[in-house]
């Protein structure tokens, strides 16, 4: 694939696997919504863009820099679970995928729900599996409504977890994530980590 050969040549040369997350694959997504908004390109394209994005990450999440690193392990450590996806009617997954990526990376378990998950099936995940943090993102302002019945869903739980939020219908801005309770808000997975496991002192335990 192209595209997979070209992200091959730019990591080669030293371009940072986060940074082509951050800085290429995402922003690109992005133009191509004003090129679709525009009418400059068709539904078509924007499929076609999007499967090959995925084809991308298929292979690039392994290239991601573990931390902590391979070679010191934290022995006996259980990994930290987070239950993610993007909440009801949410069609966009690729985000949420990302924050998936860059969450395993650093070193937790993730158990994906993907697009379009209902709040009920956030809370009865984290339940099985003893999750310590639930991610929901949203693209749309309409997919916001959804939160706060993730919120709820997880608070009937014995042992809540932690909820984070992100994703374009936040333009950036932590105001919706206080509104709807939200524990943690970021604009990009990295930012998530570095609320997650401040540097230097060392991971905060989830
Ligand atoms: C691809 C795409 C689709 C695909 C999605 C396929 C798929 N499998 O994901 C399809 C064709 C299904 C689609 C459908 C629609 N789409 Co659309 N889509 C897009 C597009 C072009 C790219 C989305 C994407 O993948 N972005 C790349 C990711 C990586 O970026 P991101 O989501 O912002 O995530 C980053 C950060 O926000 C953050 N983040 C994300 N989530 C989280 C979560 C947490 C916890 C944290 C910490 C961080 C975080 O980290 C990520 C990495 O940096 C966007 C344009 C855009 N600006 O994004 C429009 C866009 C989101 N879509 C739009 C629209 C209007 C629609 C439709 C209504 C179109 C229609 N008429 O049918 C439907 C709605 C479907 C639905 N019910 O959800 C509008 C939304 C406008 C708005 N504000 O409401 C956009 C902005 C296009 C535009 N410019 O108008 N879409």
């Amino acid at each position: 694939m192209a595209a997979r050969a070209t992200v091959d040549r730019a990591i080669a040369s030293g371009v940072p696997v986060r940074s082509i997350y951050l800085d290429v694959l995402t922003p690109a997504m992005h133009r191509l919504g004003v090129l679709w908004e525009e009418a400059r390109i068709g539904i078509a394209d924007e499929h076609l863009a999007t499967a090959i994005t995925q084809g991308v990450l298929a292979t690039l999440h392994r290239r991601l820099p573990r931390t902590p690193p391979a070679t010191a392990p934290d022995p006996g450590r259980v990994a930290p679970v987070a239950v993610l996806g993007c909440g009801p009617e949410d069609l966009h997954g690729l985000g949420a995928r990302m924050v998936g990526d860059f969450l395993e990376a650093a070193g937790w378990r993730v158990m994906d729900l993907g697009a379009n998950a209902p709040a009920e099936a956030f809370a009865a995940t984290a339940d099985v599996h003893g999750a310590a943090l639930v991610a929901v993102s949203s693209s749309r302002a309409e997919d916001l409504a959804g939160l706060s019945a993730v919120r709820r869903a997880i608070d009937r739980l014995d042992r809540p977890p932690l909820l984070a939020v992100g994703g374009l219908a936040h333009a950036g801005s932590p105001t919706v994530a206080a509104a709807v309770g939200a524990d943690l808000f970021a604009p990009d997975p990295a930012a998530l980590i570095a609320l997650l496991h401040p540097a230097p002192t060392g991971r905060a335990a989830p």
